[in-house]
């Protein structure tokens, strides 16, 4: 599923379940679920691969900011950034990010950061963990932001944020309340959720998607629209009706560590074959 030279871990649990996941930005680009054939993961076909690119798809890990807001480039640089493998087998895989002089110009923070990926059965799971390595405080945002392959977007639900304030991105970043039990996604949407619900759910005509977080206290919904793929070059035409990000987020209060202390989040993935 990578073209040559791209280097990355492959996963397989005893069950059969299998992922992949590249080194650069230690972006899960790949989940097949056992007793499946279908990945739960949308890449676009015009994805960007290699040191520096984050793919357009797969499981970018935002950190240390998340999308515009703060002073850094758009969502950070930890999904720009080489990783290392600390460990890989049955179904698991530990990768690492450690700050350096490129990341310290940027951000002047000395940090790890710890991906720990697990699948097995009909679930992926995502670990993260920041911890701050240096001597003085920091703060960060973060997120892990899957792109979830569909069938059709636009005959897609999200269930689990009625009640929920939302921040519209596609109106002006106003603040509205969420009284929709369930969020058709009927066009492009890019909103952030907070003190969102840990458990929200996918809904197709034919199969649904339960998505758990940990520690992350929002929930981002995005779909580009015909818009958002055009004006990409790392999307191809019609991308929008493939793929919808739903997100597990730390971004109205930045996380604050101090020295030798870390943070640590996740988001669960469970493929179902029912609808509802
Ligand atoms: O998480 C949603 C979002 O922040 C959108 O605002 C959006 O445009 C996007 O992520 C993708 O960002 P990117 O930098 O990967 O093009």
């Amino acid at each position: 599923m990578f073209p040559a030279n791209i280097p990355f871990v492959a996963l397989q649990s005893a069950d059969g379940a299998r992922a992949a996941i590249a080194i650069d930005g230690a972006q899960v680009a790949s989940w097949i679920p056992a007793n499946s054939t279908e990945d739960r993961l949308f890449v676009s076909a015009n994805a960007f691969y290699g040191p520096g690119a984050s793919i357009r798809g797969g499981i970018p890990v935002i950190f240390p900011q998340f999308g515009p807001f703060g002073t850094l480039g758009q969502h950070g640089f930890a999904r720009n950034k080489r990783w290392q493998v600390l460990s890989q087998g049955n179904g698991t895989a530990r990768l690492e990010l450690r700050d350096d002089e490129e990341t310290r110009s940027r951000w002047p923070h000395a940090f790890r950061v710890e991906l720990h990926v697990v699948v097995g059965g009909d679930t992926l799971a995502v670990h993260m963990t920041v911890e701050n390595t240096g001597a003085v405080p920091m703060q960060f945002t973060a997120a892990l932001h899957p792109y979830f392959a569909v069938r059709d977007a636009f005959a897609t639900r999200v269930d689990g944020l009625a009640g929920c304030r939302y921040r519209d991105a596609l109106r002006d970043g106003a603040h509205f309340i969420e009284t929709s039990a369930a969020l058709d996604i009927a066009g492009p949407l890019d909103r952030i959720y907070y003190a969102a619900p840990d458990t929200l759910r996918i809904v197709e005509a034919d199969r649904s998607l339960i998505i758990t977080k940990r520690g992350f206290p929002e929930a981002v919904v995005w779909n580009p629209g015909e818009a958002g793929t055009s004006g990409r070059a790392d999307f191809v035409a019609g991308d929008q009706h493939r793929m919808l990000c739903v997100e597990a987020a730390a971004i109205e209060h930045p996380i604050a560590l101090q020295p030798n202390t870390s943070w640590s989040g996740a988001q669960i993935m469970q493929a179902t074959l029912r609808a509802g």
